[in-house]
């Protein structure tokens, strides 16, 4: 699509949110809100228990409306609509503000975090509340990180055992700088591409796999091409929901505290959630024909070392760096 096109069509979501805004406002005061991911998923569904909570709590004065499923396009594309008041809350991966937000790089490289539990320590930390402050910077409030478990590598031609197996695979990464060193560095052939456009591609040979959680792989039934699963968890990078630093200030205080009291008790429900769906998911696909492999993680961490040593030099990463595995 062209950039032209994007725009227009940034734009025009853009009014289409005002409009539904003010029709709601009669009623009650209705935020919105954006996920790429379809009805069912975790995160759209803390979303929506945010919403009806917020109504609940707020008799009715204070709601959410929620375009899933991509509706109003990419998640760089929701990131600025709420940067600029066109939008309220972004729920968008971490991988979509590595650029903009230098702070979040920390939490997309590789093997920074041993696993679930080690990653929501840190989220929940120091880390996690000076990461949260750096959004500031561009007009965004960082209300909360989800879960996004482990991303692993998934492809249509063969197993993935050691990075040697990924070489001449050419792999969908999202379109960070993050991501597309890390599979060069690994040895495959990276290509990035939004989420939604992911399935096609594999359908069309576009691409030979991608690299991404249990969830992702399920809901948008990229396991119907891709049948070979290679548990590399390569990466924990969560998600991240923002809002918009002009609605926020624009709210009431009490409605502020309202929403953050609200949000913060969807991040143990979103957990619940996540460790449910992950393990359905994943007997879900598995049951439908996917091979599953355990690979070597030791040659992964390994290839991948490169790619920290990199982003290590800068200070901002090394300090974030240090007080994430001080939590290990
Ligand atoms: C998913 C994430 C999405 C999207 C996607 C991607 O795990 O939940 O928000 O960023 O990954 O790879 O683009």
């Amino acid at each position: 699509m062209s950039w032209n096109r994007r725009r227009w069509l940034v734009a025009a979501g853009a009014s289409l949110c005002v409009a539904a805004r003010s029709q709601a406002e009669t009623a009650a005061t209705m935020l919105t809100a954006t996920d790429v991911h379809v009805p069912g998923y975790p995160t759209v569904e803390a979303l929506r228990w945010i919403g009806t909570t917020l109504l609940k709590e707020s008799d009715g004065r204070l709601g959410l409306h929620l375009y899933h499923s991509g509706q109003l396009g990419r998640e760089s594309d929701a990131i600025d609509m709420a940067r600029f008041g066109a939008l309220d809350i972004a729920r968008v991966h971490i991988s979509a503000l590595n650029n903009p937000f230098p702070a979040t790089q920390i939490l997309s490289l590789p093997y920074v975090f041993e696993d679930t539990a080690h990653m929501r320590r840190a989220l929940d930390g120091a880390p996690g509340q000076r990461i949260r402050d750096a959004f500031a910077a561009r007009g965004l409030i960082g209300l909360a990180f989800y879960d996004s478990g482990a991303r692993c590598v998934y492809n249509t031609r063969h197993a993935v055992h050691t990075p040697a197996d990924l070489h001449g695979l050419k792999l969908r990464v999202p379109p960070s700088d993050i991501f597309m060193d890390l599979l060069r560095t690994l040895g495959a052939n990276p290509t990035p591409l939004p989420y939604g456009e992911t399935y096609s591609a594999l359908q069309t040979h576009l691409i030979d796999g991608a690299e991404n959680n249990w969830q992702s792989f399920h809901t948008t039934r990229q396991f119907e091409v891709a049948h070979y699963w290679s548990q590399t968890e390569h990466s924990f990078a969560p998600e991240a929901l923002l809002m918009s630093q002009r609605r926020y200030d624009a709210m009431a205080p009490a409605d502020r505290d309202l929403l953050r009291d609200v949000v913060a008790r969807s991040v143990p429900y979103m957990r619940e959630l996540w460790d449910r769906s992950e393990n359905a998911s994943r007997d879900f696909v598995l049951g439908h024909g996917v091979n599953f492999n355990e690979v070597d993680r030791p040659a992964f961490r390994h290839a991948a070392a490169p790619v920290m040593e990199r982003f290590l030099r800068d200070p901002l990463l090394q300090q974030l760096h240090k007080s994430i595995r001080d939590l290990a």
